[in-house]
């Protein structure tokens, strides 16, 4: 057991304007409230071309601007405002289940866990992932289990919830896309207790982001370069 009196939820988005107000109106800020935890929702504009910033700041968003691009830039900039003794990450696309931050934070609370992953994998809405991107995150997931020796069934999920003294000690590198194992695989091995648990994962609202070649092979690449100490 632990003391958790505040929550951060960093939220990167590239133009993201389709689904940017639902996402933030989905943090249960008042159910969070009432268990005590003040919440403080960070969203990263990545320099949106689009109304994404000012409709997430509308919807009650603290919002950070970090004009260069890349999924790794966003979470560092966004995590130098975060203020919460846990730090939560989602997408602004709708696909992650905010609703059950009040759920994750009590098991986190009352297990000790200092992380815990989301695994998408297991219980994924239809339409959600496409064979392809399946596919994909099971070959890197697996990767990442025999180059690193992690249990960790989904190495690419998006959301996760960290203690901020642990996420303070991690030194992430990552610009783009593998920012995203390699926060875990570095949680993991710094972590006292963590646990994966599974979340329903939903269809995206708005367009795809990822580039699937780019970002799978960057992704190889880095795992590569962390797994030599580089
Ligand atoms: N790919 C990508 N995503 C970004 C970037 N900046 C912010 N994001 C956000 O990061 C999240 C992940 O992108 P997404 O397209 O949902 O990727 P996927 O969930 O892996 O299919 C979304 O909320 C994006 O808006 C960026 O430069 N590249
Ligand atoms: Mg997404």
């Amino acid at each position: 057991m632990y003391q958790v009196r505040s929550v951060s939820i960093v939220i990167p988005a590239l133009n993201e304007e389709q689904a940017i107000e639902r996402v933030v109106r989905s943090v249960p800020r008042d159910e969070l409230a009432s268990l005590g935890y003040e919440t403080q929702v960070l969203v990263v504009d990545n320099g949106s071309t689009d109304r994404t910033g000012e409709l997430a700041r509308a919807a009650g968003a603290e919002v950070v601007l970090e004009l260069n691009r890349g999924y790794g830039r966003a979470y560092k900039a966004g995590f130098a405002h975060a203020t919460g003794d846990i730090v939560v990450s989602a997408d602004a696309d709708l696909t992650y289940p905010l609703e059950t931050l009040p759920e994750l934070i009590s098991l986190m609370v009352s297990d000790g866990l200092e992380f815990i992953s989301a695994n998408r994998l297991k219980a994924m809405a239809e339409g959600a992932m496409s064979f392809r991107n399946r596919v994909g995150n099971t070959l890197l997931s697996i990767m990442v289990r025999l180059l690193f020796r992690v249990k960790l069934a989904d190495s690419q999920s998006g959301m996760w919830l960290v203690r901020k003294d642990l996420l303070d000690r991690l030194e992430l590198k990552s610009d783009g896309m593998p920012l995203s194992a390699e926060i875990k695989i570095k949680a993991i091995r710094l972590a006292k207790a963590w646990r994966e648990v599974p979340i329903e994962y939903r269809p995206r609202v708005g367009e795809v982001k990822l580039r699937v070649w780019r970002d799978g092979l960057d992704n190889v690449m880095s795992m590569l370069r962390l797994r030599l100490g580089r």
